[in-house]
């Protein structure tokens, strides 16, 4: 895969406004600060795409970007697990994303961010859970590999394996930072849009 363009297409903060499902879409989902925007960026190669270092928790938008005029679309899912956010807020929370899950889509897929350095927390669980339920294949991305040692990231990469009984294969190392796994983020997209879903 080679990222050529890279531009925004739209917000949704409701089921209506969410596009119809005009290209395969993978999706960046993970908990309010965890790098899912700088994600976006470095793997795009634009860091002026989507918007980060904002006060976590505050993103309550599901933004689309268009990858090389609409090969496919990466989405930055809202993130959660924001400690300052109220039940309604919650609830919206929940309804957007379900909403999202259940839209019409060519195919789709989820990057699950996790800090390298955090166990997956109850709202990483509760995504899993979401994506398992709607029978969506995911992919687990560990961020901020720059602050760790290669060795202890190699052991965290074991740990959240076992932790969410998943293998290896399944999870990727990166640091939007130190501009590390972006390759391997390629890859893993071209496998993801290349997988034929049609029965
Ligand atoms: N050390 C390090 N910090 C990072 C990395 N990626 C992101 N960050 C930092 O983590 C913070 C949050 O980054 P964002 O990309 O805005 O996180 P987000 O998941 O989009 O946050 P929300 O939109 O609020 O859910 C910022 O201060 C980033 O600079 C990384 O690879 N290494
Ligand atoms: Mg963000």
């Amino acid at each position: 895969m080679v990222i050529k363009k890279a531009e925004y297409l739209t917000g949704a903060a409701f089921r209506e406004q969410l596009p119809s499902g005009a290209a395969p879409e993978i999706a960046v989902a993970g908990r309010s600060n965890v790098g899912k925007s700088s994600f976006i960026n470095f793997v795009t190669g634009n860091s002026k795409l989507a918007k980060t270092s904002k006060e976590p928790g505050r993103t309550r938008l599901i933004n689309y970007f268009s990858i090389n005029g609409g090969e496919f679309y990466l989405v930055d899912l809202p993130g959660y697990g924001f400690a300052r956010v109220s039940d309604d807020e919650k609830r919206k929370w929940a309804q957007l994303i379900e909403a999202y899950f259940r839209a019409e889509a060519v195919k789709r897929h989820v990057f699950l961010l996790i800090d390298i350095r955090r166990d997956p927390t109850p709202g990483d669980v509760t995504m899993i859970n979401y994506m398992y339920h709607y029978a969506i294949p995911f992919t687990v991305i560990l961020t901020k590999a720059d602050k760790l040692s290669r060795s202890q990231a190699m052991t965290r990469r074991r740990a959240t394996a076992s932790a969410l009984k998943i293998g290896y294969d399944n999870i990727i190392i990166s640091s939007a930072h130190a501009r590390q796994g972006k390759s391997d983020i390629l890859t893993r997209i071209d496998e993801v849009l290349s997988i034929d879903v049609s029965e």
